[in-house]
């Protein structure tokens, strides 16, 4: 891998930047591999780059229907941090969580994470209770994380309307080593790391089918013909259902359209992350200077990558309730993206029916912060065959035992 720094950029304008190399190359599929995984997001990227170097397996291959990071990677509003209530969740958003700290080193790539904080809002009294525990909680397990007075969110967050009558802020939690990341440089970042350890990237190739014999995974049919596999890892978040079906099972897992929008750019004004999950919205500003609104998700389900534009209006007029200013602001663009929820509002990282055939879905609104983590707990269970110790109870046979990691109240947008 040809590796970035200050120097190579100076080294390189002397010859007016025309020596780079391509990020990653594009080869052709390979009869068979020892692993092939399906979704080139973050996580599956992530995952490949993880097994290549930490579980040195050597002929690994991701298959993407589209364009790398072009899923929810590339979607979302690129939110971090690990303040969930349940003490599994905890473990597994808090280990993602600190390997973005580190991220941008690993991967010689700057990913921008900004630990700017971030704010969880409450309107009122049962609120206020739900998120004093769940601050608690954090607290007693090493998740760092604090309660904030109407007064304090005042000071902490200046550019907020604390008093709005009907709305007030009675309070908010803080997660201060919460933040941002660039979102597509994760995708490009972990692509460009795992194809230097050798890994190939099939990028316009669409998984259609699996070779199954006697119930061991062989292979999958793809657009571009079959390819041998050792072992599957899917990570193809919205779409999990559909491959799962393709495999002749069935998951716990409804895929909706989730949606945000950017205003046109302004200098800076708010060096915060803001959420609010009673009124739907929630606002941080990108380093562009576009303000990322996003909010709740459809009511109902579906495949669009685009969603109800109440939702929207919804999310906007929240947003303009706490921060009155912004009303002036014209957008830019919205999207959508389909996101995977599973019953509990947890993840799903398992062994399937199929021997062989992993799964790595149900992160829902939430999965951008977990990447790392997510990806290394993922590669682990492929490599090994056995769980990673923090990823442990987020197997697919907890639906059946009914030890559910009941995050409803931690997702960051109402469901
Ligand atoms: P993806 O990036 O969606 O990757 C899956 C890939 O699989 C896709 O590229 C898809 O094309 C590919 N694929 C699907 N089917 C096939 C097939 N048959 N063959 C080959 N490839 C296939 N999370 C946060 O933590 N913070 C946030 O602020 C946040 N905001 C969000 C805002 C929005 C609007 C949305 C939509 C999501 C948000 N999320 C957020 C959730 C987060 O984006 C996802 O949980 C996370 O990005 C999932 O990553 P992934 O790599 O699993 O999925
Ligand atoms: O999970 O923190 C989150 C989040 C924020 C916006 C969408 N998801």
């Amino acid at each position: 891998m040809q590796r970035y720094s200050a120097f190579s950029l100076f080294r390189h304008g002397l010859s007016g930047h025309g020596g780079w190399r391509r990020a990653w190359r594009s080869p052709e599929p390979q009869a068979g591999y020892d692993v092939v995984v399906v979704g080139g997001g973050g996580h599956g990227l992530g995952t490949a780059y993880y097994l290549a170097r930490r579980y040195g397996v050597g002929r690994v291959a991701v298959l993407e229907r589209g364009w790398l990071g072009g899923g929810n990677t590339g979607r979302n509003t690129t939110i971090i941090r690990s303040n969930y209530l349940q003490e599994e969740s905890q473990g597994l958003y808090e280990l993602a969580r600190g390997m973005w700290e580190g991220l941008s080193q690993e991967l010689n790539y700057n990913v921008m994470f900004s630990p700017r904080g971030v704010l969880n809002l409450c309107h009122d009294e049962h609120e206020l209770k739900g998120l004093r525990r769940r601050v608690f909680a954090n607290q007693a397990r090493g998740v760092r994380g604090e309660f904030l007075s109407s007064d304090e969110v005042a000071r902490f967050c200046p550019p907020m309307r604390v008093d709005c009558p009907r709305l007030p802020v009675l309070g908010a939690s803080l997660q201060r080593d919460g933040g941002t990341a660039r979102h597509d440089a994760v995708a490009w970042g972990y692509a460009r790391a795992a194809d230097g350890l050798g890994v190939d990237i099939i990028e316009n190739c669409t998984v259609e089918g699996f070779d199954i014999q006697d119930g061991l995974v062989r292979g999958v049919r793809t657009s571009r013909g079959d390819i041998g596999a050792g072992k599957v890892a899917l990570v193809p978040a919205g779409h999990s259902g559909v491959l799962a079906e393709l495999a002749g099972f069935r998951l716990p897992i409804e895929s909706r359209p989730l949606q945000a929008l950017v205003s046109e750019p302004v200098k800076p004004c708010l060096d915060t992350v803001v959420m609010s999950g009673a009124i739907h919205g929630y606002v941080s500003q990108s380093d562009k200077g576009e303000l990322v609104i996003g909010g709740g998700v459809d009511s109902y389900n579906g495949y669009s990558q685009r969603g109800s534009p109440h939702i929207l209006a919804g999310s906007i007029g929240a947003v303009c309730h706490l921060f009155p200013q912004f009303r002036r602001l014209r957008m830019l663009r919205c999207w959508g993206g389909v996101v995977d929820i599973a019953p509990d509002a947890s993840a799903i990282l398992s062994p399937t029916p199929v021997s062989g055939l992993y799964i790595n879905c149900g992160w829902g609104t939430g999965g951008f912060k977990a990447t790392p983590g997510s990806a290394l707990a993922f590669a682990h269970l492929v490599a090994k065959g056995e769980p990673h110790p923090l990823a442990a109870s987020f197997m697919l046979s907890r639906f059946s035992s009914g030890r559910l990691i009941d995050e409803h109240s931690a997702a960051a947008v109402a469901h």
